[in-house]
């Protein structure tokens, strides 16, 4: 339900919350620190959704690509270019009239076949499904839906009607585990064409308007006709239409009916809504294949929703702004949970120019869902989609993402199973006050830190150090230059072809070779780089990417220096793919080693 958080707005001195209904459940938890409070919460409400391996590759979404010949065509364009991709995204008009688990065949012939074709060339595709359920005769799920009483109740016991995408809708009652079951198998019937993920939208839910809410503004409009209005009356008038959309009034018009029959308004349990969509989802994979792991993730969500899947953070911009938006928001998101999350990269509203795409993609290939995603209407921002030279930095950074594959993996994995967060800022592990006021840098995983550069027309930027540090300037996965910087304020070159990157002191970053799909990276080579003072140590997690509850395959690596040599000792799973190493071992003093394993 909802609940008002005053961070010192109104009075600085006073944190309140205030929450209107009853029924609450409070939390205290003390620790030591902010990571280890956030680790003892992490715990507290469980271990995060695990997406198979190859939904850490790079992502193509637009609203929408028309049809598969188009589709093909974006295919062409990353393979004939070069840039690794392994997803692409179905927004709404693959429906028939925006019905749920409906394919429109003359847009999509040969369906099955052509998914098929798809996963010979890496890509998988990634359906969207929106909450709403078109009103329509004849069409099943709204028929087995109202059968069944499966959908939302407004105060007559009737179901509920407002309009969404596919006209007017119902809602199903995703608080009740019946209908959550049922949902959940829905998606079996997009499995058995060959999808293996979705993304789940509009479930807050999202309501255009009611029909109701909609007559009165008109009934307002036509007896407005013809008068002078007084200004107060003109905005009313105009309010009554703004105000249309995802309205309070139509939230508290409709009811919920819990598995023993307590019926909620579903203003008090909005929040859950999303969460319980999602649930039905994860749900219901289970059901139709227990052992397969599946790509999934939402836009409502609240917390205990990263077990079931993960989240993009919605309908952002082309704007700067948004890029140190994202920057802030993906440790707060890993900070409640949600391990897999990401932003529309590159903005999904207003239209994006080549710099802001160079430099979003130098940061989104951080983030553990990395997909580049824009509305209709919006200049297309595919990373191909600008200059020569544009493109070849986002081939550039895209590769070096896929380099950073075993890296990023292995920090998920290690976060998912030790409860602890994989982007998170300075101060979690740092405890200096200065440390405090850094916000546009951030820590991912054990060896990185992050200093992305998140304005127009720059050459580099200022950062904040909080010990000595290794700066990478990244060009390529293979063209990197080092240096070492010490501990305090810096002025750092990056130039728009360069991703500026710190490793940690006595950390390690394996890299491997990139390929154009996550599933074509079978090599058994990793680079390691290393920023060696006393004693630098990895330990690197992996597993077979594809099914549930599998395996957890590690790898422990341990570089110290012995009379100014640096010895490596690398103990690992007899299972692991990764046996050969190819170390470059820089030390404080800039003395360079490369060593082979
Ligand atoms: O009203 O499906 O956030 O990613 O492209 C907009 C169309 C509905 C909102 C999602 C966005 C998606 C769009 N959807």
């Amino acid at each position: 339900g909802k609940m008002n958080l005053d961070m010192g707005f109104k009075d600085k001195n006073l944190i309140s919350i205030e929450i209107p209904k009853q029924d609450v459940g409070v939390y205290i938890i003390q620790a030591e620190n902010n990571l280890e409070i956030i680790k003892e919460f992490m715990t507290l409400v469980g271990k995060s959704y695990l997406p198979p391996k190859w939904a850490f590759g790079f992502q193509q979404s637009r609203w929408s690509y028309e049809n598969s010949e188009k589709i093909d065509w974006v295919i062409e364009e990353f393979r004939k270019n070069d840039i690794p991709c392994d997803c692409i995204y179905l927004d709404i008009d693959y429906m028939v009239e925006f019905m749920d688990f409906t394919l429109n065949k003359d847009l999509f012939p040969d369906f099955e076949k052509w998914i098929v074709e798809k996963k010979k060339q890496g890509i998988r595709i990634i359906p969207i499904i929106d909450a709403g359920v078109k009103v329509k005769d004849g069409y099943e799920t709204y028929e087995v839906g109202k059968a069944n009483n499966y959908f939302c109740k407004n105060k007559e016991g009737e179901d509920f009607q407002a309009a969404v995408w596919p006209g007017l809708c119902t809602f199903p009652d995703f608080l009740n585990p019946e209908v959550r079951k049922w949902w959940g198998k829905e998606y079996k019937k997009l499995i058995d064409l060959g999808i293996e993920g979705f993304w789940n939208d509009m479930n807050e839910p999202a309501i255009f308007y009611s029909p109701e809410r909609l007559e009165k503004a008109i009934d307002g409009a036509l007896e407005a006709k013809g008068k002078n209005l007084g200004v107060y009356d003109f905005f009313n008038l105009k309010d009554s239409f703004l105000n249309l959309s995802n309205n309070e009034s139509d939230y508290k018009a409709f009811y919920h009916t819990d598995k023993d029959g307590k019926k909620m308004n579903h203003y008090d349990v909005h929040n859950i809504y999303g969460t319980n969509m999602t649930r039905a989802a994860s749900e219901g994979f289970q059901e139709i294949n227990k052992e397969k792991r599946f790509l999934l993730f939402s836009r409502a969500s609240h917390i205990g929703a990263h077990r079931y899947g993960g989240i993009w953070t919605g309908d952002n911009h082309s704007w700067w702004s948004h890029l140190l938006l994202n920057i802030q928001m993906l440790p707060s998101l890993n900070m409640c949970g949600f391990l897999y999350s990401g932003a529309d990269t590159g903005g999904f509203g207003a239209n994006a120019s080549g710099e802001l795409i160079n430099r979003w993609n130098q940061f989104s290939i951080f983030a553990p869902l990395y997909r580049n995603h824009s509305a209709l209407g919006t200049r297309t921002q595919e990373p191909f989609a600008f200059s020569t030279e544009e493109m070849e930095h986002n081939r550039n950074f895209i590769k070096f993402r896929y380099a950073l594959i075993p890296y990023i993996y292995s920090e998920f994995l290690k976060s998912r199973e030790n409860n602890k967060p994989y982007l998170m800022p300075l101060s979690f592990v740092y405890n200096d006050e200065r440390e405090k006021d850094v916000q546009d840098q951030i820590l991912a995983g054990d060896s990185l830190m992050l200093t992305p550069v998140y304005m127009p027309n720059q050459k580099g930027r200022t950062v904040y150090l909080p010990e000595d540090m290794l700066f990478c300037q990244v060009k390529k996965w293979d063209e990197i230059k080092f240096q070492t910087l010490s501990k305090g304020d810096h002025y750092i070159q990056a130039g728009i072809d360069t991703i500026p990157l710190f490793i940690r002191k006595d950390k390690i970053l394996p890299l491997a070779k990139p390929e154009k799909c996550v599933d074509d990276m079978k090599g058994d080579t990793l680079q390691l780089i290393c920023y060696l003072d006393k004693k630098a140590t990895y330990e690197l997690y992996d597993d077979d990417g594809v099914t549930n509850n599998a395996e957890l395959l590690k790898a422990n690596i341990e570089i110290t220096l012995k009379n100014g040599e640096p010895q490596v000792v690398v103990e690992k799973s007899e299972k692991l793919k990764y046996r050969k190493f190819n170390l470059m071992i820089i030390l404080s003093n800039g003395k360079v080693f490369n060593k082979n394993i």
